[in-house]
């Protein structure tokens, strides 16, 4: 397994619920290393451009209002197989379904206010992280606890 990066973000329901905590939280604990993090409020043409292979689907205007409807919380993780991990934590797209112990699992109801994304593959991890970040928003540290989380 290669070290990879995923874009997550809070979406706004998430930080309207006042969930922030509990969701950065959950990366953190799991041990994955937090590269980017802000605040921010989206415009349409950054929400369409996120969800450009979604556009033809009957949900798709919803979506980019769903997404724009207030702030979010935009972070970069890396990690050792952290984009499949990250999707595991997080559950699957409809809240319902998701496994208890995952993120919509414990804390979402529906599809169309599922709390949380996490990009699908490292190729859209680097697409997404590239969209939502601006050049020198991004940290490179070392955390004192890698030696403890890495043989
Ligand atoms: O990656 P993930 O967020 O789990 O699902 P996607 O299939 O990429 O869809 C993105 C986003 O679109 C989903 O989180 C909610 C919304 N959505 C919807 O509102 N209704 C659907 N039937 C499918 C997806
Ligand atoms: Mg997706």
């Amino acid at each position: 397994l290669e070290v990879e990066e995923t874009y997550i973000m809070i979406k706004p329901d998430g930080v309207q619920r006042g969930l922030v905590g509990e969701i950065i939280s959950r990366f953190e604990r799991k041990g994955f290393q937090l590269t980017g993090l802000k605040l921010f409020q989206c415009p349409k043409e950054l929400a369409q451009e996120h969800y450009k292979d979604l556009q033809s689907k009957p949900f798709f205007p919803k979506l980019v209002d769903y997404i724009t409807s207030g702030p979010v919380v935009c972070m970069a993780w890396e990690g050792v197989g952290v984009v499949a991990s990250a999707r595991k934590l997080i559950g699957v797209t409809n809240p319902l379904n998701a496994e208890p112990g995952t993120i919509r699992g414990d804390l979402a109801v529906q599809t169309g206010r599922n709390v949380v994304h996490g990009s699908d593959s490292p190729e859209n991890g680097k697409r997404e992280i590239a969209l939502w970040f601006k050049e020198g928003e991004l940290c490179e540290w070392t955390p004192v606890q890698e030696p403890w989380l890495k043989e």
